[in-house]
């Protein structure tokens, strides 16, 4: 068999953080005087924080200064910790323990391409940490998604090339990052949204361990 890198992004892949980053950055805007919805809320998933916030504010037709800029990212960030906090094993998303241990059984990389900089902790909390061999999030890159550099970290710190890699990403600005980044993009969601993906399936209950044996194999 040989070896590839399988590289999973976090929100929306391997559990569903979007509902508490909706409910804290909720909570900013009503107490700046405005509300937005979950349709809008789809727009911020694999977004950075930084232009999560610039979003928002555009939403809401507010501008602030740098430093309540800071301010109010900082205030998002602890009430979304409260629910991290909280955050255990069963929040996995369904087949996602079974592809990771299928993956390692088979002696592959396992890495993470996250653009959340509170990855590590959400990994512990939900008892997976000891599954990555790399870890890159949030703290680690200066370009976003679209941009590839979250994905060829992971590549470079494997020590393997991108063609190497395999991406899974509920995201479009995450499967055109992989797409550039010349990997194979798995899309995990809905096949019209990520028609831009080299597969979709709905989540990971769709995925064979036939259809994984052959991405190593290729
Ligand atoms: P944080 P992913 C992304 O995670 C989320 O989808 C996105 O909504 C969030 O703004 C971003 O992480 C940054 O998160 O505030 O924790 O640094 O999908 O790239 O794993
Ligand atoms: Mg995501």
């Amino acid at each position: 068999m040989s070896k590839k890198a399988f590289i999973f992004d976090l929100d929306g892949v391997i559990v569903d953080t979007a509902k508490y980053h909706f409910l804290a950055w909720r909570k900013l805007a009503n107490s700046m005087g405005f509300d937005f919805t979950h349709e809008q809320n789809e727009q911020l998933k694999g977004v950075s924080r930084v232009k999560s916030l610039e979003k928002i504010l555009a939403w809401g037709n507010k501008s602030v200064s740098e430093d309540e800029f800071i301010k109010f990212m900082a205030q998002k960030n602890d009430d979304y910790l409260i629910y991290i906090e909280k955050m255990e094993a069963q929040e996995i998303l369904p087949d996602v323990t079974k592809t990771l241990d299928y993956l390692s059984a088979a002696n592959q990389h396992i890495a993470l391409g996250s653009a959340s900089k509170n990855a590590r902790m959400i990994l512990e909390k939900v008892n997976l940490l000891e599954k990555f061999d790399v870890l890159v999030d949030g703290n680690d890159v200066t370009k976003a998604k679209p941009d590839p550099e979250v994905f060829l970290i992971a590549a470079q710190q494997l020590h393997t090339n991108p063609e190497n890699c395999i991406v899974f990403e509920d995201a479009v600005a995450g499967i055109q990052a992989a797409n550039t980044a010349g990997m194979v993009s798995i899309g995990i969601g809905d096949k019209k949204t990520l028609h831009e993906s080299d597969y979709v399936f709905k989540d990971f209950t769709e995925i064979s361990e036939a259809f994984l044996k052959e991405l190593i194999n290729r």
